[in-house]
């Protein structure tokens, strides 16, 4: 242990030298921080410490974490070891960015690597009696852990840690046996929902967007943030498969800013941050695209290489790294860097076709789709003001812009419901979900589940009957209301449940939720 900690302050103080005589940053951190969060601050049983990571964090309560610890985690307080102005010290010190970046290759992703479970040896059956098909995978970031619950009884099956800060949606493989999850440190677990045992783990970046898994349940994809590039990892046992460096024309590198697969072109969509382009890369070239079945690719926009996982870059007039897409997979909807419009690309043609009114980000995978007067319309709640753009696939103009009372995250649905929910979640509403008409595209109802508190995400029970709603709270909860009265159900304590994740309508791609 000493020995470590020895090693860890030459090693701080060789990447971040310092003036010991007037600054003991470094070997602060060295004696109280790297053995949970690594010597150069790229994370171990803590999270890394890196400007990129700490995102989540606000620098003003760096300090106070630093202090007071983090309640329901291993993070212990350093008030009684560290003054006020060390702390400070500290935490300029890790949201300073590293000087050079280190490897994070195929090697570390392999060493990273840990098995929990015999993947030949995995129980045949559930070893519960709850339809398999109607489980949710409850993401709790209050105190990093995943809740497995039962979606007909709305009791808890499972309980487990995950890594520091789960981000984005759980993945399914399509028989919705096993679920994925990434953490923004790169993290991607696999969990059983048979067994209900976590199978294993690996690190596939450093700082992770989300994860894909391909329509036939063999491939995952990894968008990374940092290094710049993809990683596909075999779904059975997360070895790392192909690793692909996001490049552009001049040599310059980008930001992955998401990964979605695709399943009807057998391919993963990748947004990009820094380069006006999105790449397509495909997991099944030689059946969908040599036969013909999708689309042929135009000579310019090439595949770059002929190996396994080949990628088709699609360049476009400008940077679109927020978007979703329709439910034919067709066509991507998103919000242009200028936040002047909307654009819809054709991934078919490979181009831009349609400016849309949208002139507000959306969050991530926020839209949905629903039939309205005959015609398909897609909506997605703004990250900035307080509405809902509800517009019409045919030609991509705005059938109507709902006025709610504060921006949204996220807006959800059922095909079996006439009703789509949307939350508010900045501003003095944040407390408030609008329930949505789809037939009139009026506000049926507003509902305070908990009032003064964040009420945020909804999801679907399988049959569309009830739709759960999450309190962002450290003592928060999951409220479970009948989708038809909408009325309160069931209400179970939750520490911070970001999200849930139906598997019934992740795996069939149900047009009211993220996929
Ligand atoms: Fe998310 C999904 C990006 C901030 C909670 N978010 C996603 C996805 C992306 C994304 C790329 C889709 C991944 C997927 O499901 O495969 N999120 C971003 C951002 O760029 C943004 C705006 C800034 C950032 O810090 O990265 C952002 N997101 C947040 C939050 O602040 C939220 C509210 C809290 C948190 O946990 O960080 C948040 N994001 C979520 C959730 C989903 C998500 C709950 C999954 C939604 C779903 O139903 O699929």
């Amino acid at each position: 242990m000493r020995f470590f900690v020895v090693l860890a302050a030459l090693t701080v103080a060789f990447v971040f030298p310092a003036n010991a005589a007037v600054d003991n940053t470094a070997a602060n951190y060295a004696e109280h921080c790297a053995e949970c969060h690594g010597a150069v601050r790229l994370g171990g049983m803590g999270p890394a410490l890196l400007p990129e990571n700490l995102r989540r964090l606000h620098k003003s309560k760096a300090a106070g974490v630093i202090a007071a610890g983090r309640p329901a985690t291993q993070m212990q307080g350093f008030a009684e070891y560290l003054s006020e102005a060390e702390i400070e010290a500290l935490v300029a010190f890790i949201y300073k960015p590293l000087p050079k970046l280190p490897e994070w290759g195929e090697a570390e992703i392999q060493k990273s690597r840990i098995l929990h479970a015999d993947t030949g040896a995995l129980p045949q059956k559930p070893v519960h009696d709850a339809d398999p098909l109607n489980l949710f995978t409850v993401v709790e970031t209050g105190d990093h852990h995943a809740t497995i619950l039962d979606g007909d009884r709305f009791e808890p099956l499972a309980r487990f840690p995950t890594h520091f800060a789960v981000h984005g949606g759980a993945k399914y493989t399509p028989d919705g046996r096993f679920v994925f999850l990434a953490s923004r440190d790169g993290w991607i677990s696999k969990f059983d929902l048979y067994g209900l045992k976590l199978i294993a783990e690996v690190r596939a970046g450093i700082n992770t967007r989300n994860v894909a898994v391909s329509a036939d349940g063999k491939w995952l994809a990894v968008g990374n943030m940092l290094p710049h590039n993809i990683v596909i990892l075999d779904a059975e046992d997360l070895w790392p498969k192909k690793i692909i460096p996001v490049v552009g024309d001049k040599q310059q590198t980008s930001r992955v800013s998401a990964v979605y697969t695709a399943p009807p072109r057998q391919s993963f969509i990748v947004a990009l941050k820094d380069l006006p382009e999105i790449w397509e890369i495909s997991y099944d070239p030689e059946a969908k695209v040599a036969k013909g079945l999708i689309h042929s690719y135009r000579e310019e926009e090439g595949y770059f290489d002929k190996s396994p996982f080949p990628v088709r870059r699609i360049r476009l007039d400008d940077y679109l790294d927020d978007f979703f897409f329709d439910q034919q997979y067709a066509n991507l909807i998103g919000a242009a860097r200028n936040a002047r419009n909307g654009q819809v690309v054709n991934l078919n043609v490979g181009r831009k076709i349609a400016d849309i009114a949208l002139a507000a980000m959306p969050h991530l995978g926020s839209g949905i789709t629903w039939e309205y007067q005959g015609r398909t319309v897609l909506a997605t709640p703004h990250l900035k003001g307080g509405r809902v753009s509800v517009i019409d696939t045919r030609d991509w103009r705005t059938v109507r812009e709902i006025k709610t009372l504060g921006p949204g995250f996220f807006m959800r649905s059922h095909e079996q419901t006439p009703y789509a929910w949307v939350d508010v979640f900045f501003g003095p509403n944040k407390d408030v979900i609008h329930v949505i008409d789809k037939r009139t595209l009026e506000i049926v109802k507003t509902l305070r589940p908990a009032p003064g508190r964040t009420a945020a995400h909804v999801e679907f029970t399988r049959d569309g009957r009830f739709a759960l709603v999450s309190i962002w709270e450290m003592d928060g909860a999951l409220v479970v209301y009948d989708a038809a009265t909408l009325e309160e159900v069931k209400r179970l304590p939750m520490k911070k449940p970001s999200g849930k994740y139906n598997v019934w309508n992740k795996t069939r791609y149900s047009a009211g939720t993220s996929h």
